[in-house]
């Protein structure tokens, strides 16, 4: 998959070097490149905001960079191929595990970094009539830019590529998912600081630790998250 980044923090990217996407990375499996927007305004300041038509508070990013940047993303790849272009931002849909399944089968995927009160709207207008366009909501809280966001996103869906957990056994398990969440998990030493690892654990009886997690599932969902229980 080749994934593009447009911002004006390329080193807020740098975490993607890390760990198993890095190693993703290296290896050839994802295809990341960032690029810095400033490199498309043209101004002796490298200008990219501007103040807001109407009034308000804060500052808009102007539209001529995004329109150069996307512009020469959109010619980089094969003949008659665009990214689906995906732009962080509060008020976009939820993103979800489906979503990212359902972008971790794009063969090419976009993402534009919003800064200050965001992007100017005719962005969006001109980037939809030349490619798939999504404006996606990391969660209800604000942010200070798309960088986080996409961090996140780029994880979510980047271990979703084949090859790029090394342990497959563990989307295997994903996959079956019910919408519980996790049962509860323990490691050696059985005991620790006087506190013992529940004695169904250390068993071997299997039947009985899967009905054991089950519940655990169960009550934890109901204690954390009631709304996953409502249907
Ligand atoms: C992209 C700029 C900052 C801050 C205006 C918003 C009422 C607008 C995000 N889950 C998420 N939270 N925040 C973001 C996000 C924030 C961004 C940008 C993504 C670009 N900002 C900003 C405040 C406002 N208020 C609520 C008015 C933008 C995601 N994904």
């Amino acid at each position: 998959m080749r994934l593009d980044v447009i911002t004006i923090f390329p080193d807020y990217l740098a975490p993607l070097d890390l760990s198993l996407i890095g190693k993703a990375r290296r290896e050839g499996l994802i295809d990341l490149r960032v690029h810095d927007l400033r490199e498309h305004a043209h101004d002796r300041h490298r200008t990219v905001d501007d103040t807001p038509y109407g009034g308000g508070a804060g500052m808009v990013m102007k539209p001529e960079p995004w329109g150069e940047a996307l512009d020469e993303l959109a010619a980089s790849g094969a003949e008659g191929a665009v990214p689906h272009l995906i732009i962080p931002g509060p008020g976009g849909i939820p993103f979800t595990q489906q979503t990212a399944r359902d972008l971790a089968q794009e063969p090419w995927l976009a993402f534009a970094c919003g800064r200050y009160e965001g992007i100017d709207e005719r962005v969006y207008e001109e980037a939809a009539e030349g490619m798939p366009v999504s404006v996606i909501s990391l969660g209800d809280y604000v942010l200070n830019g798309g960088e986080v966001a996409v961090l996140a996103m780029v994880e979510a869906i980047a271990r979703l590529l084949p090859g790029v957990i090394g342990n497959e056994q563990s989307l295997v398990e994903e996959s079956h998912e019910d919408g519980l969440l996790e049962y509860p998990v323990y490691t050696k030493p059985a005991v620790w600081r006087g506190r013992e690892v529940p004695e169904i654990l250390l068993s071997g009886n299997h039947g009985a630790i899967a009905k054991w997690r089950h519940e655990q599932r169960l009550q934890r969902t109901a204690a954390r998250r009631p709304d996953l229980l409502s249907d």
